[in-house]
């Protein structure tokens, strides 16, 4: 076996079993993992949370092919995924604003992993091994998680990283709206428990900020495209060695404002159970909105929970 499964035997978990949606959560280890290229001496990946439908795809996602024309993004959830895959399709796609909004971004970059945490009709695995070449893949998969041939064909790859406290309120948000039925209160403190999807968050961000030799992959954050986006996309134009007139980019930037995503139904997908409560996909699209949306003790709790989890002052800097 290539993962080893444990039940979450955590008091506030099992407390809220039956309450809050979670009853198929499980933890995930990567046991075979010294293919990855990473720095930190004596490395040992940490289970990720997932639900049991990890095991019915295990062996695709092990198996899953990787072409050296592949584009990935990558990122742990809510950190500005569906923004930067719009950004770099549109790039690597010549500025086509036409097809961009004339398909839905599922399809034109489809989610590699999503089967391992939400039932699918069909496997997002084989989905994305038929998707059309060159293929643009998202996943939220940790660095010990991602299919053998990545490490073999190191596609280019952009990652996008999101302070956790804007992650934090984010996902609340996005998990009421399918599943989650417990309070703000109650997901924080299971999120710092490392007890939603893809956690433990700080791993995840660490792990591919210490990839050594991998100048396939671009690293790039939601609050550097807030405050800075013609610097982002001029940086991610030239990793894919594309080039764009001034007024060609202008018409990228307005697509890419939080009001047109937000009025673009191919990103601001509407795929939700409109009998859950809940916000929009593209919700707030704030840098610091948790500045209004947390407690001071939730910001506190959040707050010592990176500093309990990032010791290193040099890593901490990743979650400013
Ligand atoms: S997911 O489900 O993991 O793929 O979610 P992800 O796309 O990573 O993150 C969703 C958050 O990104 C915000 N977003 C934007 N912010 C600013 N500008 C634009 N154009 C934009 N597009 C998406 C989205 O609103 C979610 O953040 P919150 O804080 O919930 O608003």
């Amino acid at each position: 076996m290539s993962f080893e499964y444990t039940e979450i035997t955590d008091p506030l978990f099992v407390e809220n079993k039956g309450q809050t949606g979670e009853d198929d959560y499980i933890m995930v280890r990567a046991k075979q993992y010294s293919h990855v290229p990473i720095k930190i001496p004596n490395w040992t990946p940490q289970a990720h949370c997932y639900t049991t439908l990890f095991k019915q795809y295990e062996q695709e996602l092990l198996e899953a092919e990787v072409y050296p024309d592949d584009v990935w993004v990558i990122s742990y959830p809510k950190s500005g995924t569906t923004w930067t895959q719009e950004m770099v399709w549109l790039i690597c796609n010549d500025l086509n604003f036409e097809a961009a909004r004339a398909e839905s971004l599922q399809i034109r970059f489809p989610f590699l992993d999503v089967s391992l945490i939400h039932p699918t009709d069909t496997s997002s695995f084989e989905r994305a091994k038929n998707t059309p070449r060159p293929r643009f893949i998202k996943t939220h998969l940790p660095v010990s998680m991602l299919p053998k041939r990545y490490w073999e064909v190191k596609p280019k790859t952009i990652h996008i990283r999101r302070n956790p406290k804007s992650v934090a309120v984010s996902y609340f948000f996005h998990s009421q709206g399918i599943h989650y039925r417990g309070s703000m209160d109650t997901f924080l403190r299971s999120f710092v428990r490392e007890h939603q999807f893809y956690s433990p968050y700080h791993a995840h961000v660490i792990e591919y900020h210490e990839l050594q030799d991998c100048d396939n992959i671009l690293y790039l954050s939601f609050e550097e495209m807030k405050h800075y986006l013609p610097s982002v996309v001029r940086k991610v134009c030239e990793f894919f060695g594309k080039a764009y007139s001034k007024p060609e980019l202008e018409l990228l930037y307005q697509h890419l404002s939080f009001k047109s995503m937000r009025d673009n139904p191919t990103v601001n997908y509407k795929s939700r159970d409109p009998t859950k409560k809940g916000e929009q996909f593209i919700r707030k699209g704030e840098a610091e909105g948790w500045k209004k949306e947390l407690t001071p003790e939730q910001i506190q709790l959040l707050d010592e929970w990176t500093k309990e989890k990032v010791p290193n002052p040099e890593q901490r800097k990743l979650f400013e």
